[in-house]
């Protein structure tokens, strides 16, 4: 499969996270890459498509924000990592900020993702691997393509950042294929955690599907999105379908769930799907709870290409190294 990577995406390397009330080692690190490249044969470098199709899902502040971010940390005189501390619950004034931490906590949503030196280049690369990978079918070349995508982004909105995110690279993908004529579009996320900043993004726009199978919120983080209750408003009442489950889902119960999720897709009428895939869901990840194995990783992708539809496959999760890559190459192979 058309593998679409650029090495910008090793530049983003935090050195920790805050995790259960105590640092731990970065889980979304440089290392995960690795791993996935040592399954994949060939590699396509991304050409730079500038930023309209980031524009397009992505509020200008917010982008000036995070280009700036890390810089600005340093002149406040802060070493290591930027990081938040304050966060403005509910509603977010528009506030004209200054402090640096004032901004950290404007546009961020939680502690666990740090800005450090190389975050923007990263998140910029990895966005441009999302938007090659649709241009390719735009083009004709391919009917399905792997964006290599690090940092993930499904957890980002189009003015926050969390949960490893910054640039939300399947809505981009998504909106740019809706854009090119490609829809109607849908994104399915088989993510372990809820894809918060994907769903927000389209909440409202009836002509993007999103549906997610992941971790009961009740549970398991992002909490505060990702419950069975949530379906989209306005115009769009209907195309968000969440189907949470509980910890330890096995493959007999997410194999129904996956089902119900295709069938939504399948009645939205989707022309091009993009699936922001975490792997984990594996049964090893070292931060989440599901079981499933890596022959499962194949089934699923098996079950995906049956709704018979083109289109493209984003990186998001998946913190078992070592399994990564078979993970990885075993949901592509499903996909054929
Ligand atoms: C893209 C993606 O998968 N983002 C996930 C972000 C999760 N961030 C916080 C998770 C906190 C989990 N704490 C688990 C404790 C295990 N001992
Ligand atoms: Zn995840």
């Amino acid at each position: 499969m058309l593998t679409i990577y650029s090495d910008h995406q090793m530049n983003h390397a935090p050195l920790r996270e805050l995790n259960n009330g105590a640092w731990m080692d970065y889980a979304e690190c440089p290392e995960r890459l690795v791993s996935v490249l040592s399954s994949i044969d060939t590699l396509t470098a991304p050409q730079d498509h500038g930023t309209a199709a980031i524009e397009a899902v992505h509020d200008k502040a917010y982008l000036t924000f995070l280009r700036n971010a890390h810089d600005e940390w340093r002149e406040a005189g802060r070493e290591g990592d930027a990081i938040g501390y304050a966060f403005p619950i509910r509603a977010r004034r528009r506030l004209d900020h200054t402090r640096i931490d004032a901004k950290l906590g404007a546009f961020g949503f939680d502690a666990a993702s740090p800005i450090a030196a190389g975050t923007w280049d990263a998140a910029y690369w990895s966005a441009q691997c999302a938007i090659n990978a649709v241009k390719a079918i735009h083009a004709g070349d391919t009917h399905r393509a792997f964006a290599l995508c690090r940092p993930p982004g499904h957890h980002a909105g189009a003015d926050y950042y969390g949960g490893y995110c910054y640039l939300n690279n399947a809505a981009i993908a998504a909106r740019q294929a809706h854009s090119l004529g490609l829809g109607p579009v849908a994104v399915l996320d088989v993510d372990y955690h809820h894809g918060n900043g994907t769903q927000d993004i389209f909440y409202n726009d009836p002509e993007v599907m999103f549906a997610s199978i992941h971790a009961d919120p009740k549970s398991d983080y992002p909490y505060f999105w990702g419950h069975a209750d949530e379906c989209g408003a306005l115009d769009g009442l209907g195309t968000t379908v969440n189907l949470p489950l509980p910890r330890g889902t096995q493959w007999d119960q997410y194999q129904p769930a996956l089902a119900q999720a295709l069938d939504a897709i399948t009645r939205f009428g989707a022309k091009f799907l993009v699936i922001s895939y975490g792997a984990d869901t594996f049964a090893m990840d070292p931060i989440s709870h599901f079981a499933l194995t890596t022959d499962d990783m194949q089934a699923m992708g098996i079950q995906v290409a049956q709704a018979g539809l083109p289109g493209v496959i984003v990186m998001e999760g998946g913190y078992r190294i070592d399994a990564l890559g078979s993970n990885v190459a075993a949901f592509l192979s499903g996909l054929g």
